[in-house]
């Protein structure tokens, strides 16, 4: 029996799992691998169920009548399926130039398959546009970590050491649901009598074994950071040595944060004067401690300077570089680290290099063997390319990979409307999904447990996927079919369809970058159990933590940049009158394409809830397990109504993992934040009712 030491399809976190051949496919058992030590969630659980479901595309389709999209969907060849594609980015290149065929690509893809993509826009189709879901992710608290450290790696150190903090800032993250194995690290520091503080306007099952829970109302968590800051140099417990010797900025976030006084912090989040205090305390004299960001704080039409705010806090208490401290983004999708280094942003170039910087550019063209000059610009980002598909100066013909935008992207319908707009879009999946159902051509991909390949966790570990059976016959990789693709493009000479090979290129493609992986190898990553990068050289032995020494910045020092609240960019108003925020119920994932068709998973979660405080139900006569509608600017989505006493009375929670008349981001706003580009998920003003609709599911 042979058996295969792999990781979990799904989150950040890539728990360790061993799959074993079985009739009729294969077992699946948790592994001690040291991030979740024989952990799993349900979803991880469960994963190998989708092997051989009975929905699994498994050959190409494409429409009956090519070019009217309602005819219905066929199967068909691969020939046949990679001629239309063809024949469509010819004529729309020739038509609108090379930027109009471009690419959607995912934080799921392996570092191999991300990297191809990147490069296969570049090199194969010589378009600019590409960018990818990370966009949607972390993408504020990546770039506020490039400005304040001069690199962004999630967490700068490994999970474990959030077992060994005494104190832990957790804001708008909620790993009990969305990373549970991870919380044995957590379980454990509390155990030893580590004080947790949770931000998050609700109560979830991570805030219940807090220490103590924050409630702001959400997209004020700027606020609430530099009202903490300002807390922490009134009462002196700023570390005024190392921001003398560590960092430079400090006077302008000094000034800044003077306004922030803690009665106009509390009216602005709703925290009380005496939480604040109290959390800065523990911050700064129950050391160590950590400040760890998610989504909550990150999604927001400011999140940037948010994930910013909470830096300048963690360089003035002289967190980062310290032993079990320090400030780490919880980064979400199985390869949401690595899928953000190594090309398939808009702007970038593998090693976490930049698409605008001439020497990246040569030394990116010389490992691809083209001139720099044959290089695109920088592109548009996710939604601004969303947003223009099929216009003039936008994306005619669009190949979408692991990502299902029809259901994840904000102002869900608007990006419906845009992508019928299209020439031809082509999406390649595992399972029909809401993107694919609109899509001129489907194709039919492996799936985790099919495929060889590396992927980086959230602690920039990189790790090995590992195959333990074929795909099924006519099922392709993604390299291979994007090598299919170059080959009729005349370009097939520059791409690889065997990882292995792909890897290696990366690691050259990549020595020198931020994110470098030069001295990673398929051995070492199986000998050491992950490998860290940064990595130059085989002798190297990898980095697990990062700023011991210093930063990756052009003078070694981190930077505080001064950063003001602002409102969100929707608020509440007489039509509109409630906050909606949204995210994750543990049982389902992202756009619940995998996970709604686990029998398991869907028993225990079978339908979105909106989560409802009594007081606000009992105004519009809401009972529990009511049918509600929420109506925004964009749209309206049907939920049933969970009450919730945990919940901020003028706020109300939607999980995004359902389409159709289900889909939060048909409410969503898709206002983008300047910096990072990424929308406003978490905040924008709704309306509620309670209708007997039942909407479909
Ligand atoms: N079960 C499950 N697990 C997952 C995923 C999944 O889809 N399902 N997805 C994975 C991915 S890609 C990601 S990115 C991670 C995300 O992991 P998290 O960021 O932990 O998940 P979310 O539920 O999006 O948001 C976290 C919390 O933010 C709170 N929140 C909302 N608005 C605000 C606000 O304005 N301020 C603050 N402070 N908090 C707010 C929400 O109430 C929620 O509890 O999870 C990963 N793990
Ligand atoms: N309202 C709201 N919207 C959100 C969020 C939120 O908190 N609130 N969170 C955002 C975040 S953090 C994220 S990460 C996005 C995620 O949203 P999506 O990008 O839609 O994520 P998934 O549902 O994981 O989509 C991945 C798709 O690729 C398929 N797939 C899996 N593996 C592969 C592969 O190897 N190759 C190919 N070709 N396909 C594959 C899956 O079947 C699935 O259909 O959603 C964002 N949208
Ligand atoms: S926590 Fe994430 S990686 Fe671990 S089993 Fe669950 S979904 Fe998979
Ligand atoms: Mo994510």
């Amino acid at each position: 029996m042979t058996v295969t030491e792999t990781h979990c399809p799904y989150c950040a976190l890539q728990c360790g799992i061993r799959l074993t051949p079985e009739i009729p496919r294969v077992r699946l058992e948790p592994a001690e691998f040291p991030v979740n030590r024989g952990g799993l969630c349900a979803k991880g659980w469960t994963a190998a169920e989708l092997l051989d479901h009975r929905d699994r595309l498994l050959t190409p389709l494409v429409r009956k009548d090519a070019g009217d999209r309602t005819s219905p969907l066929r199967e068909a060849t691969w020939e046949e399926a990679l001629d239309r594609i063809v024949t469509a980015i010819r004529a729309g290149q020739e038509r609108y130039g090379p930027d109009s065929v471009g690419a959607f690509g995912g934080g799921g893809l392996t570092n191999e398959k991300a990297y191809t993509l990147g490069k296969f826009v570049r090199v194969a189709l010589r378009s600019a546009s590409i960018d990818y879901n990370g966009r949607f992710c972390m993408s504020s608290a990546a770039t506020a970590a490039n400005r304040a450290l001069g690199v962004d790696r999630g967490l700068p150190f490994p999970l474990e050491d959030v077992a060994q903090a005494r104190t832990v800032l957790l804001v708008g993250a909620n790993p009990a649901d969305a990373m549970p194995p991870s919380m044995q690290y957590l379980d454990a520091g509390r155990a030893e009598g580590a004080r947790h503080i949770v931000v998050d306007p609700r109560l979830t099952a991570t805030a219940k074994g807090a220490y103590r829970h924050l409630q702001p109302l959400p997209g004020t968590d700027l606020a609430l950071a530099n009202g903490l800051l300002h807390i922490a140099i009134r009462e002196a417990l700023i570390d005024e040595e190392y921001i003398r010797d560590r960092t430079t900025g400090f006077d302008a976030v000094r000034t800044a944060v003077n306004s922030y006084w803690p009665e106009r912090v509390e009216r602005m989040t709703g925290v009380p004067e005496a939480h604040l205090r109290e959390t800065v305390r523990l911050l700064a004299a129950e050391r160590p401690s950590m400040i760890l960001t998610a989504r909550g704080a990150e999604q927001h039409s400011n999140g940037t300077d948010t994930a910013q705010a909470y830096l300048n806090l963690a360089l003035a208490l002289g967190l980062v570089g310290r032993p079990y401290s320090g400030y780490g983004t919880i980064t979400g999708q199985g390869n949401g680290q690595g899928g953000r280094e190594h090309g398939q942003k808009a702007d970038q170039l593998p090693g976490y290099r930049r698409l605008d910087d001439p020497a990246a550019r040569a030394h990116v063209a010389k490992v691809w063997g083209i001139d720099p000059a044959e290089l695109p610009l920088p592109g548009r980002s996710a939604y601004e390319m969303l947003d223009r598909l099929g216009t003039d100066g936008g994306v005619r013909v669009l190949l979408v990979l692991a990502s299902n935008i029809a259901v994840s992207a904000p102002h869900a319908n608007h990006v419906i409307d845009r992508l019928r707009a299209l020439d031809l879009l082509v999406v390649s999946d595992i399972f029909l999904s809401e993107t694919a159902a609109l899509a001129d051509v489907v194709l039919p991909t492996a799936q985790w447990a099919e495929e060889e390949g590396t992927m980086t966790n959230l602690e920039g570990r990189v790790i090995r996927r590992r195959s333990a059976l074929p795909p099924p016959p006519e099922v392709r990789t993604d390299l291979r079919f994007l090598k299919d693709l170059a080959e009729r493009l005349g370009r097939g000479d520059f791409f690889s369809d065997e990882p292995r090979e792909v890897f290696d290129e990366l690691r050259r493609a990549s020595a020198g970058g931020i994110a470098d992986y030069a001295g990673i190898t398929y051995e070492r990553i199986e000998a050491e159990q992950g490998v860290f990068w940064p990595c130059p050289a085989e002798d190297h032995p990898g980095t697990p933590r990062l700023f011991a020494d210093g930063f990756p910045t052009p003078d070694g020092r981190a930077r505080f940049v001064r950063v003001e609240h602002r409102d969100p960019h929707e608020v509440p108003d007489k039509l509109f009158p409630y906050v909606l925020t949204t995210g994750r119920t543990m049982q389902q994932y992202q756009s619940g394409n995998q996970t709604r068709r686990v029998a398991a998973l869907t028993v225990s979660m079978p339908e979105p809830r909106v989560e409802l405080h009594p007081d606000l139900a009992r105004r519009h006569g809401i009972a529990d397990s009511d049918m509600v509608e929420l109506r925004s600017r964009r749209g309206r989505a049907f939920f049933r109504a969970r009450l919730n006493a945990g919940i901020r009375p003028d706020t109300v929670f939607a999980p995004f993992h359902w389409g159709g008349d289900n889909a939060v981001n048909a409410l969503t706003d898709p206002a983008l934040d300047r910096h990072s580009k990424m929308p406003a998920f978490k905040a924008c003003a709704v309306a509620i009712s309670r209708t007997e609709e039942e909407g479909t599911r």
